[in-house]
């Protein structure tokens, strides 16, 4: 099957009838007449944004606003910077310039007037103290033809670009493309990026498709959109508005859209006590697990009134996982390594929960969702361990927290410029901001393409908790903490020939009541 699967799976079935914003391409058609003549109608809710900003005359450029807010001694926050360019509204700089106190040096997202924070979705203040949302055992499913693969990527593509929708209207690429009322006038487009690659002459370019359509997407490298542009990996969705060209078959882009975290969003906080504590990478059965920092740490624990522990893969070393492994595992067997594993579990407070989804280094399938340890390898783990998939959404008190091993960060390392493994909290913003735990599919990361896309981040979760890079990192993104706690071993020979320096025997624990994350180490 080619990579480009959502087209080319698009192109052999075919004619399915097209649906944009729920409504029938023809019908859209009608809606754009309607508003071109400023009539309402019922449910034209959404459109309305799409065609009033497609006749707005040129928006300010990211410079000119930052400019406008040195001008009255203020400097402004990149974030201000790009909600003011999505808004395209001038007037709101200098309404937002009104409002700020006087003491003010850097204007953020609470200066902006009307932006409250909300709460992604509903939550209970006191909920079951660990409810698994999604990836308890038994629902990562098996792929089961290559039709699965289209819902999947039809999926990806109207989940993530509902989320961009829902910020800015756009129209259907082959409504732009074949109406030549279009070329030179301001309009928006959302895909899913087939291809993207940097010209000879140093731009960027993408071609992005939808139900119905294909485009190319030109993203100058003189113009502020590029360095958004520079961070596009393949088969992310995107949204874009620019212009397109007079021969109707490039889109010159000036802003670009990603499903991303609301500038409002609201971590929800745990109104009673509870702290939780996050670790992964153990690696038991490895010569070069920390035997003895392991164990200060699990008397640590028995010291402390920590409620929870989630321990987000590489759980054991595995068998075979990479070249010479047997010379460096002190257990040689895969059960015993789990049995190893329980019993450093029995060793740890029974009141605590311990909630346990897998790894690459795992018994399981490597394709992702990632299914929960089978019965045979858990014989030995106490009761108080809950085992989920990776990726699995779990609610403590509430919070909720999503687990993701994190092998698409190997991905991710080699698309996007600047990325490395020492800046695994920036790795986290890349998935948050795409609202995808691994955007790029069909490279190192496997994914079980099911019905549904399991690795969308939807809903929000308070805390998005990685391993799988070895390397401490704390984020805080839109009010989503990050946090990757690095591993339980020193570094592997492998590593070293890869350049991978692992910061061990550490562990970030959170306080339900605030979110505030502390890192505690034991090496
Ligand atoms: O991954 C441990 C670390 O090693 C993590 O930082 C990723 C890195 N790693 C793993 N496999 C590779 C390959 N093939 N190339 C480069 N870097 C890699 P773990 O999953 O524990 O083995
Ligand atoms: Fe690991
Ligand atoms: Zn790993």
């Amino acid at each position: 099957m080619q990579k480009n699967t959502f087209g080319s799976m698009r192109r052999i079935l075919c004619m399915v009838q097209f649906h944009y914003a729920d409504f029938p391409i023809s019908e859209k058609f009608v809606l754009i007449i309607f508003l071109k003549k400023g009539l309402h109608r019922p449910g034209a809710r959404t459109t309305i944004h799409i065609f009033s900003a497609a006749d707005s005359s040129g928006m300010l450029s990211a410079q000119e606003i930052t400019h406008r807010f040195l001008d009255t001694k203020l400097q402004v926050h990149p974030e201000v910077v790009r909600y003011i360019l999505e808004q395209d509204e001038p007037a709101l700089i200098e309404r937002i310039i009104a409002g700020v106190p006087k003491d003010t040096i850097v204007v953020s997202a609470k200066h902006i007037p009307g932006v409250k924070p909300v709460r992604d979705g509903m939550r209970f203040a006191v909920d079951p103290d660990v409810e698994v949302v999604s990836g308890s055992a038994g629902t990562s499913g098996a792929v089961n033809g290559t039709g699965d693969y289209l819902h999947y990527f039809r999926d990806r593509y109207s989940r993530l670009g509902g989320m961009i929708r829902s910020r800015v209207g756009a129209m259907p690429i082959e409504g732009l493309t074949k109406n030549s009322r279009y070329r030179q006038e301001e309009c928006t487009v959302i895909g899913m990026v087939v291809e993207v690659k940097t010209t000879t002459n140093g731009h960027r370019i993408a071609e992005i498709e939808d139900s119905g359509g294909t485009i190319s997407v030109l993203f100058r490298k003189d113009r502020p959109v590029f360095s958004d542009a520079e961070r596009i990996i393949h088969d992310e969705v995107i949204g874009v508005k620019g212009k397109l060209s007079n021969d109707g078959k490039l889109f010159f882009a000036e802003l670009l859209y990603r499903p991303d975290i609301r500038i409002d969003n609201a971590p929800f906080k745990s109104g009673q006590p509870g702290k939780a504590v996050f670790i992964s990478d153990t690696h038991v059965g490895s010569n070069t697990f920390l035997d003895a920092s392991w164990n200060k740490f699990a008397d640590w624990l028995s010291d402390s009134d920590y409620s929870y522990l989630l321990i987000a893969g590489d759980l054991v070393d595995g068998i075979g996982i990479y070249p010479g492994q047997d010379t460096e595992l002190t257990i040689k067997n895969i059960y015993e390594q789990y049995d190893a594993f329980g019993a450093m579990m029995q060793d740890l407070p029974s009141r605590m929960k311990i909630i346990i989804s897998p790894g690459n280094h795992d018994v399981v399938r490597g394709a992702e969702p990632q299914p929960v340890l089978p019965a045979q390898f858990v014989k030995e783990f106490p009761s108080n361990c809950v085992l989920v998939e990776n990726p699995a959404l779990v609610r403590l008190q509430g919070v909720r927290v999503l687990m993701y091993h994190g092998r698409s960060i190997d991905d991710m390392i080699g698309l996007i410029p600047g990325a490395s493994y020492e800046k695994s909290g920036q790795m986290m913003e890349e998935m948050l901001t795409r609202r995808h735990l691994a955007p790029a599919y069909g490279r190192k990361t496997p994914i079980a393409a099911g019905k549904t896309d399991r690795l969308i981040i939807d809903p929000l979760p308070e805390i998005l908790h990685t391993g799988h890079v070895h390397i401490k990192g704390i984020t805080n993104y839109r009010g989503v903490l990050g946090i990757n706690a690095g591993t339980w071993q020193s570094q592997t020979k492998f590593q070293k020939q890869m350049n991978v320096n692992p910061t061990p025997a550490l562990a970030v624990a959170v306080d339900l009541q605030t979110l505030v994350p502390e890192t505690f180490s034991f090496a």
